[in-house]
């Protein structure tokens, strides 16, 4: 654990052990150059708590490239909730409570809401300790509710993108997207990839979520280990992290990649394995700003629900277009292009 953080380009990692639930928090603070670290909760068993504290370091730098390249002015933060198999809901709640209290001693220098494993539910409870500094609770509670389809939207709009380049048109009626993960936004980008007529294919580990897409709509569910070789137009990862690596990008069989997953690339480097088998990819943190950009608009800025999906859609389709350009102008990776765009602002800060 200690080698993880000494490599680590962060500002500090809060860590907590929480006795009555036998429970582990890391908050990953990765940067506060532009303001605050914002980012979700993310709360999961894990088999080993050194993958946890890996989980946090690496979404919170994942964070600060997504907040500068949205222009927003936070920084990177990530919370981690270890906690054991055995939890049962009212020690979770409670938990969660212990959480928010944790979140308010720091007094704003982290600010979080929902992520895997947690919810808008979720941030009601956190928030009747950690107000002020708690996001996306319930519409209910006076937040602005489940991110989820706001990165869809998101994501969506990053796969027109791409076709765009990749085939010239935007329209993707016919073209076949393969989405890996049918989970919360896996499953919203689903619905939304329906109504442009592509042709959809699903994947995920948990054979329960495939299969009700396949039966209420027709989807054909692919096998979780065949996704790689599937052949498609656009692979979208919707699924967990560091999936774009030396051993799946010699077997994927698409023109383009564009998903929600965070951190996608196993290495900086496999971007150049991409670029070199001509497959584009959209660098994560701008494919999957929406949720984020949505939430602080809505919170924050006073936005209302539409004008933070023309505001995403907007700034998405901005980020890729210079992208591209950049990639094209000095035949650098589309991540590391991406990863210009956020440090110009973050240098400017
Ligand atoms: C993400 O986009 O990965 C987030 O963590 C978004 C976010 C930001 C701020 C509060 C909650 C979730």
């Amino acid at each position: 654990m200690e080698s993880l953080i000494k490599q680590w380009d962060g500002e500090s990692v809060i860590i907590r052990y929480d006795r009555v639930a036998d429970a582990w928090i890391f908050i990953a603070i990765h940067s506060t150059a532009l303001g605050p670290s914002a980012g979700g909760t993310r709360m999961k068993p894990y088999p080993h708590l050194r993958e946890a504290l890996e989980d946090a370091l690496r979404l919170s730098g994942g964070m600060t490239l997504k907040w500068a390249a949205a222009g927003n002015n936070y920084g990177g933060g990530k919370g981690v909730i270890a906690v054991p198999d055995s939890l049962d809901s009212q020690g979770r709640s409670d938990l969660l409570r212990r959480y928010g209290t944790f979140v308010h001693q720091y007094n704003g220098i982290f600010f979080t809401g929902p992520d895997y494993g947690t919810s808008s539910e979720d941030m009601d409870i956190i928030a009747e300790t950690g107000d002020p500094y708690i996001f996306g609770r319930t519409k209910a509670a006076g937040g602005s509710g489940n991110p989820g389809p706001y990165t869809a939207l998101g994501v969506l709009t990053s796969i027109q993108v791409v076709a765009e380049q990749v085939f010239g048109t935007s329209n993707l009626e016919g073209k076949k997207v393969l989405v890996q993960g049918v989970g919360s936004v896996g499953r919203g980008l689903t619905t939304l990839l329906r109504e442009t007529g592509a042709e959809i294919l699903i994947s995920d580990v948990d054979p329960s979520l495939t299969q009700y897409l396949s039966d209420e709509f027709g989807l054909e569910s692919i096998p979780s280990d065949e996704a790689y070789d599937r052949p498609c137009d656009i692979f979208a990862p919707c699924a967990v992290g560091a999936i774009l690596n030396k051993e799946t990008i010699p077997r994927l069989r698409c023109r383009a990649v564009a998903g929600a997953a965070n951190n996608q690339l196993g290495t900086p480097g496999d971007a150049d394995l991409l670029r070199e088998r001509d497959i584009l990819y959209a660098p994560d943190f701008i494919a999957n700003c929406g949720g984020a950009m949505a939430i602080i608009g809505m919170e924050v800025q006073g936005w209302s629900h539409k004008e933070a999906e023309e505001k995403l859609v907007h700034a998405i389709k901005s980020n890729l277009s210079q992208v591209f350009q950049m990639t094209k102008a000095d035949g650098c990776s589309t991540d590391e292009a991406g990863k210009r765009i956020a440090e110009r602002r973050l240098s400017g800060a």
